[in-house]
Formats: C-alpha cells, structure tokens, sequence
C-alpha cells in the first residue's frame, strides 16, 4: 500500500473553532481551546491518520489584521502556516458569521494557488437560514473546491 502524507492549513478568525478542530481530528489535546479570542499564538502541528494517510494539520493563530506589533507577528504567523500547505481549510463560525475579520482573510485567501475549502463550524448552535446565506456571502468572494458544514466541538 502506498503511505502518502498531506499538509493542511487550518486558518480563520478568532474564535472560529480552529483548535477544537485541530484536537478533533488528532483525537488529542494538542492546542489550547478556551472561549477567549486569540487564544493560539503560534503556528501548531497537529497529526492526523486516515489509513496510510498521514495529515499533517496546522492550527494557526486566528488574526490576520493587526495594529500592534506583537499582532503582527501573529499575522505573519497565521499566513506562513498556509505558506507550505497542500491544502487550506477556512474554517468560519457559523453562528457568528462573516465580520471585518473573515473578509480580510477571505482577501488574503483568494488568490492563493493552494486548493481551498471551508468548512461551517458550529452549527450545533448556528440558525439554519443564517448558514446558508452566509455559504452564498463567503463563496463569492472566493472559490472553495469543496464546502462542509461541522460542528468540531460535537
Ligand atoms: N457550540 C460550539 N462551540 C464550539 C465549537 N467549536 C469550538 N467551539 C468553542 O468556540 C470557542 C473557541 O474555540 P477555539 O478552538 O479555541 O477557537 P480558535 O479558532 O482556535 O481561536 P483562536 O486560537 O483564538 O484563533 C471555544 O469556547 C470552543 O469550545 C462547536 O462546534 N460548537
Ligand atoms: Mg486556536
């Protein structure tokens, strides 16, 4: 059987659920979680397994626009996890929806040559309507190859 090994950035604002995620696929406690917004700080390395697959999952810090300078090195840290990934995963509350903080990544985010997705997190407490409105808003300001709705908490 052929092993095959993946890389895929975990990126979103604040608070989207990146981490729990992250901890979901790797079935452990690799990063923090709380409800507190930046709570990652640093890029992390999670691993998943799929079979002989190896998934390789970067947690990222949720900022990506920043006025501070300490801010700054997070943003540079949120983007350089994308920066060697097969593929990204934009990961969006979906309860919370699209703010000033989704749009700037969505900006960064569509004209990169890495296959996108993304991913509604959430939706164990997301309104119904509010997810779809909010999957029209978000895929026409960048083209995702594949859309999935989770909630990575349950
Ligand atoms: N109800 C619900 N809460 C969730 C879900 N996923 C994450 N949360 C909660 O949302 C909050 C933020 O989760 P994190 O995983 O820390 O979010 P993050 O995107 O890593 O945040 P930063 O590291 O600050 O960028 C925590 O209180 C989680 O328990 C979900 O699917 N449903
Ligand atoms: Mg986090």
């Amino acid at each position: 059987m052929t092993k095959k090994c993946g890389h895929v950035a975990i990126i979103g604002a604040p608070n989207a659920g990146k981490s729990t995620l992250v901890n979901a696929l790797v079935g452990q406690k690799v990063a923090i979680v709380s409800p507190k917004a930046q709570t990652t700080r640093t890029r992390m390395l999670g691993v998943a397994l799929a079979g002989e697959t190896q998934i390789i999952l970067v947690d990222t810090p949720g900022i990506f626009a920043a006025q501070r300078r300490f801010d700054r090195a997070m943003v540079a840290a949120a983007w350089d996890g994308a920066g060697d990934a097969d593929m990204i995963a934009l990961i969006v509350d979906g309860r919370a929806g699209a703010g000033p903080k989704v749009e700037k990544i969505l900006e960064g985010l569509k004209d990169r040559p890495e296959r996108k997705w993304l991913v509604l997190n959430k939706v164990d407490i997301a309104a119904k309507e509010k997810l779809l409105s909010l999957t029209t808003k978000l895929t026409e300001k960048c083209d995702f190859e594949q859309i999935y709705y989770i909630s990575a908490a349950t």
